[in-house]
């Protein structure tokens, strides 16, 4: 049996993100389990990011598409022409588990939650023509985890990725993560993830992390003194809290982390107004002086990228520039994204009754006003956004905030502050022009 399994595109009416460096962790992932369940099956990969999708060209029996909400009006319509044509689709990911009912109408089969124990059954359910139309995957524990393959790739990227727990003892209310994978965090062993890291093809990574240091400090420490030991020459960036900063251990914390490879960190910031900060129930994470632990991070050698909402209902049309005002005092940069209630949260709950009609998933992407605000209109809120970001990305601020990074960090740590700003401010640029506003 052939399966092929398909990242789709991101980007509003399914163009291609052409530029995207990360390899999408979830096919290599798949790709693992399935050899490890069903090593007689064929897999092949496509990324619509980087390849063109042909519905028609579809040489495999079964094809599986994984889902994230700005991708699901894409992949229902591919689904439902590789179905036309006679090949069964199964689907997953967050936006199937919060939506079965509205994803199994383009499917044969849906996988709601984590793939583990249930990957092996759909497959041999697939095979003898008994395919179900809803499986259901549990929290599993994360030992012996298959590995990611990373060879079947037609296309190139500069990073891979590593993942070392799931879960979160947060419970932010934008956030898909707690209810996806749960409450109770579980981490992979140790040595799995150091020799998964070391034996990978790749230098550079994403560790993929909700958060990197914050599920537990103690235990991170004894991670990243692991890597330190056993992991040459391999460099990693990745997202975590403010408040392990402040943690009674942060030295043995970020000392050791910049021994383990990390270049850079996306902290989540989460908002700069203080009403959507509680709205978002995010403030317990912050930690009390939130601005200390950034220069503490840099000072380690570090780069740090802050990770911020705007546009959210308590927000006021000043926090817009309010970002850009902390940027230029901190010399530090960030990713702001249009506040947006993912189906499935607490947010979209909340925000359900100010959602405005007419717009589909593929407008769930971070650019888009998507709910009406108490005093500006959705327009205002986009050209906002655009603004704040093409002002956020000049060279020179670009470079200003590289020269921040202690020297402790040279020189991988001011290449990847490079890497992770130029890009960005490129690419928001692109969508500014597309948007006549350039
Ligand atoms: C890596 C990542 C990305 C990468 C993706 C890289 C790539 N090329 O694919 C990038 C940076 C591109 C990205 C972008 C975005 N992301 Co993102 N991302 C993640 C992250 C950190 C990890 C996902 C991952 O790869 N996990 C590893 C794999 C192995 O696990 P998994 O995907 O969960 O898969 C398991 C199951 O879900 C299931 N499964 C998944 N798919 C399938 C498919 C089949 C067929 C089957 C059987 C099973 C199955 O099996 C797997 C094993 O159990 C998650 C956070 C998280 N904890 O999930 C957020 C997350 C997925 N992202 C999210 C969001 C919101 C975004 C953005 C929209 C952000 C934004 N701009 O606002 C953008 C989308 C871009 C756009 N313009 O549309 C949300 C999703 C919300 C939603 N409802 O869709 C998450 C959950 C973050 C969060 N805290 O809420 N992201």
């Amino acid at each position: 049996m052939k399966l092929l399994l398909v990242s789709p595109p991101f980007g509003e009416k399914g163009q291609m993100s052409k530029g995207l460096p990360i390899a999408p962790p979830v096919l290599e992932y798949l790709t693992g389990l399935t050899n490890k369940v069903r090593p007689d099956i064929r897999v092949e990969l496509l990324d619509a990011n980087k390849e063109p999708f042909n519905p028609e060209q579809v040489d495999a029996d079964i094809v599986g598409f994984t889902v994230l909400t700005p991708q699901s009006p894409w992949a229902y319509r591919m689904s439902d022409k590789l179905r036309e044509l006679g090949k069964k689709v199964v689907l997953g990911g967050i936006h199937v588990t919060a939506l079965p009912d509205e994803a199994k109408a383009h499917a044969d089969a849906i996988v709601l939650g984590e793939a583990e124990h249930i990957w092996k059954e759909v497959l041999d359910d697939a095979e003898s023509d008994r395919m179900k139309q809803v499986y259901k995957g549990e929290f599993p524990e994360l030992t012996d985890l298959p590995r990611p393959v990373s060879n079947l790739w037609k296309t190139k990227y500069v990073y891979g990725y590593f993942q070392t727990s799931r879960g979160c003892p947060f419970s932010c209310t934008f956030c898909s993560v707690h209810k996806f994978f749960g409450g109770k965090v579980r981490m992979r062993p140790i040595s799995e993830v150091v020799n998964e890291v070391a034996s990978s093809k790749w230098k550079l990574f994403w560790g993929i992390d909700d958060n990197i240091w914050g599920v537990s400090v103690p235990k991170t420490i004894e991670l990243y003194r692991e890597m330190a030991k056993n992991v040459r020459m391999k460099w990693w960036f990745g997202s975590g809290d403010l408040k392990s900063v402040s943690h009674p251990r942060s030295h043995e914390l970020l000392s050791n982390a910049r021994r383990a490879g990390l270049t850079a960190v996306l902290l989540g910031w989460e908002s700069n107004n203080l009403s959507s900060l509680e709205e978002y129930k995010a403030a317990t994470k912050q930690g009390r002086e939130r601005r200390d632990a950034i220069k503490k991070i840099r000072d380690y050698g570090i780069e740090v990228m802050l990770f911020i909402m705007v546009g959210g209902r308590q927000d006021k049309r000043e926090d817009f520039d309010g970002i850009l005002k902390l940027c230029n005092e901190l010399k530090v940069s960030a990713h702001p994204v249009m506040t947006t209630p993912f189906p499935g949260t607490e947010l979209y709950e909340i925000y359900k009754p100010y959602l405005i009609e007419g717009f589909g998933w593929d407008s769930y992407d971070g650019n888009r006003a998507v709910f009406e605000h108490p005093s500006m209109s959705p327009r205002e809120r986009e050209e906002a956004i655009i603004r704040l970001r093409s002002d956020l990305f000049s060279i020179p601020k670009i470079l200003q905030r590289m020269a921040r990074v202690s020297w402790r960090g040279f020189p991988m740590s001011h290449i990847t502050s490079w890497m992770v700003q130029y890009p960005q401010g490129r690419a928001f640029k692109q969508y500014a022009k597309e948007k006549g506003m350039l």
